[in-house]
């Protein structure tokens, strides 16, 4: 792989092998990488972030958003950084089968992206490899992260709308969750509505939010949905391309770069910092005691 303009226009031609080789290509640092990327004409395709508790549904929301999104004449390429998840190999025979449709289909594109350790719990490349994804004119990008640890923090200085999947719970554990999750949410999804109390928990959810938002111009639209059965993904879809259009503004976007370049800043400096090699040099000391914290990390 040399030849960056020529694999530029093969992905710009909707050429999904070039797409794929290119995403390795970066995600595995080969030489010429960095080159690669600064040659990129990334565009805005809007980035979905879908995140929440394992087992919220988020990859059957997903795979009935592709589906309307398809449906619409759109194209869909999605990331998904879920070891679970049915878009990996640990899926039910079923969620697989239905799956492999998308994989044959020419408007949809799945990639499914290891955490490899990334402290975050996306992948370590998940910026780079989005951008690659945005030079190749689909509509959407949809990442599917699970919400745990620091994933759903990062998720949000890259998705331009951060969707929220939640299952209806008993009224005292809707105050018990997570903080980090309400905080993040551009759009609440209460799937699994089939469940007896999916009304009430919805309400409480409303309730729950409403001093918080008392101070936006708009309310956060709460969702419904069975995923499973397909139902409430217009509405769902609807949420999305509204919140999607309300930060058309620079502000957020301005912000989100700014997000980018601060982590791709960090991973930088930190390169050649590495954890193991750290405890082999501070193991060199004979104790504990006389190992100075302060002068050993001045020389970083
Ligand atoms: N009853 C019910 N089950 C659902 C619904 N949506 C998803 N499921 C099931 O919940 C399980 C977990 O779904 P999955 O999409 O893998 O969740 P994820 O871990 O958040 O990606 C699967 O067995 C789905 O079939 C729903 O709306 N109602
Ligand atoms: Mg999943």
């Amino acid at each position: 792989m040399q030849d960056w303009k020529s694999i530029s226009r093969q992905i710009k031609s909707f050429d999904i092998k070039s797409l794929a080789r290119a995403i390795s290509f970066v995600e595995n640092e080969a030489e010429g990488h960095e080159d690669f990327l600064k040659s990129l004409e990334i565009s805005t395709t809007p980035i979905i972030g879908i995140t929440g508790p394992p087992g919220a549904g988020k990859s059957t929301l997903t795979d009935a958003l592709i589906e309307h999104i398809v449906s619409l004449q759109k194209k869909v390429a999605v990331l998904c950084i879920d070891p679970s998840s049915p878009f990996n190999m640990g899926a039910l025979l079923g969620d697989r089968i239905r799956m492999s449709e998308w994989y044959n289909n020419p408007n949809v594109y799945i990639r499914s992206l290891a955490t490899r350790g990334s402290l975050g719990g996306l992948n370590p490349k998940i910026i780079e490899i989005s951008d690659v994804i945005k030079t190749a004119g689909f509509d959407y990008i949809i990442i599917e992260t699970v919400g745990v640890g620091q994933s759903e923090i990062e998720i949000v200085g890259l998705a331009d709308v951060t969707v929220v999947a939640i299952v209806p719970e008993a009224g005292d554990e809707i105050q018990t969750m997570k903080a980090g999750l309400m905080e993040i949410a551009d759009v609440f999804v209460v799937n699994k509505s089939d469940r007896p109390g999916a009304d009430a928990f919805v309400n409480n959810l409303r309730q729950m939010l409403a001093p918080a938002f008392s101070t936006h111009s708009h309310e956060l639209p709460i969702v419904k949905t069975i995923a499973s059965q397909k139902k409430g993904i217009d509405e769902l879809y609807y949420a999305i391309f509204n919140s999607l259009e309300r930060i058309s503004t620079n502000e957020k976007k301005f912000h989100l770069l700014t997000e980018k370049v601060w982590t791709l800043i960090l991973k930088k400096r930190m390169k050649d910092i590495d954890k193991m090699n750290l405890l082999q040099e501070i193991k060199k000391h004979s104790t504990v005691n006389a190992f100075n914290l302060y002068e050993f990390v001045e020389k970083f």
